[in-house]
């Protein structure tokens, strides 16, 4: 039986990533950090909270990862932890860049000194992208970060090459392109409209939103984990681009929202009435961010080739899958 590290397992692709390495008959530890907040809520609608071993892990602190990994001699880890919110790195920058960029130091160290042949993947993120130098993005395409985020990951990007070129490390990065599901964190924009737009619904509350005017190239995260898993299952590591090809303005996604929940709308510049006239969407400069990504684009044909993946899943059905369930979790009739 083969044993995984998940770290990141209360979050949005750490739920589905041990959802599918358990389907493959893996023992999966998945890495936790004290938090006192609602913290399990992912793993239980996924059913799968009672068959993973949760194990206590900081990014921050190398000595429980050095622990952990001699206790559990795992044969893969994947590092999905991170302090993965782009606009809280501007207020931040000094904890997302600890655990975004040290604490991949940390676990690469520990590896390196002691267990060279566990298989590492890294989360990496088309927002090192930033204000792109090429479009579409790839693997060659030169970073421009726009962010403390967006800094931090391009610092563990290299980081995990240069220990596979230095150490002879099985290290994988996946730049991957923003991926999205009933699972996301409200505070993104795709879960915020989704469920801002069903509480809406039921009690009227006006959804506050920023800029509306960039692109994302948006997939399905359940889609993405199969990417992860397929990088550390080939002969040789290297670095993939995980995206879809297609690029979305947010308001089209707000659009396709609206559409799904049958509610007839006009946008008058970025924000959102009803046919009465009232308000849906309001702007709140608040979410507006320093530097902002304007559009993003990827190029996945590396993947397509050496991985043979390709997503099932398009925007529509993610849409869908993302309204479903929040009217669901919030009963709306
Ligand atoms: P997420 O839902 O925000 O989950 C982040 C996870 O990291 C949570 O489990 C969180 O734990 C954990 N974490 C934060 N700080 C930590 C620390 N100091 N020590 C240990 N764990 C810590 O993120 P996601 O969307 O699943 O993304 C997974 C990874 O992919 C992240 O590294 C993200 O930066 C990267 N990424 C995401 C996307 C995307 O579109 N989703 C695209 C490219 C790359 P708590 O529950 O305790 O907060
Ligand atoms: O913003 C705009 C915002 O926070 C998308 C992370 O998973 O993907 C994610 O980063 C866009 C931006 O995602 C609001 O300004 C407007 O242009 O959903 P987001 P992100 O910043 O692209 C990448 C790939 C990651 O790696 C990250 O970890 O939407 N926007 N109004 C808003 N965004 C938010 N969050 N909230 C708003 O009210």
């Amino acid at each position: 039986m083969k044993k995984a590290i998940i770290t990141g397992i209360t979050g949005q692709d750490g739920g589905y990533l041990a959802k599918l390495l358990l389907s493959k008959g893996y023992k999966v530890y998945g890495a936790q950090r004290r938090n006192t907040g609602k913290r399990y809520w992912r793993l239980d609608e996924l059913g799968i909270l009672d068959q993973i071993e949760l194990v206590d892990m900081d990014l921050s602190e190398p000595y429980n990862i050095e622990k952990v990994i001699d206790e559990v001699q795992p044969d893969e880890f994947y590092n999905l932890a991170a302090q993965s919110f782009v606009d809280l790195s501007f207020k931040q920058p000094q904890i997302t860049t600890l655990v975004n960029s040290l604490g991949v130091l940390n676990i690469l160290e520990v590896i390196k000194n002691k267990h060279q042949k566990v298989k590492f993947y890294q989360a990496s993120t088309s927002e090192m992208y930033g204000k792109v130098t090429e479009t579409p993005q790839k693997e060659t395409t030169r970073f421009y970060p726009r962010s403390p985020y967006a800094c931090a990951k391009v610092y563990s990007h290299y980081l995990s090459i240069n220990y596979r070129e230095s150490y002879n490390l099985f290290t994988c990065s996946g730049i991957l392109f923003n991926h999205e599901s009933p699972m996301r964190g409200e505070e993104f924009v795709t879960r915020k409209t989704t469920k801002g737009l069903v509480e809406w619904l039921k009690t009227g509350k006006i959804l506050e939103l920023g800029n509306l005017e960039s692109y994302r190239d948006w997939g399905h995260a359940e889609d993405y984990v199969e990417a992860m898993w397929l990088m550390l299952q080939q002969d040789k590591p290297n670095d993939y681009v995980i995206s879809t090809g297609k690029t979305t303005k947010i308001k089209d996604f707000i659009k396709k929202c609206l559409d799904e929940l049958n509610v007839k709308h006009e946008f008058r510049g970025q924000e959102v009435f009803d046919e009465n006239g009232n308000y849906i969407i309001k702007t709140n400069p608040k979410f507006f961010r320093p530097t902002e990504v304007d559009a993003l684009i990827g190029d996945s044909n590396k993947a397509f080739k050496d991985l043979n993946w390709k997503p099932k899943h398009t925007l529509e059905t993610l849409v869908k899958d993302m309204i479903i369930a929040d009217l669901e979790r919030y009963k709306y009739k």
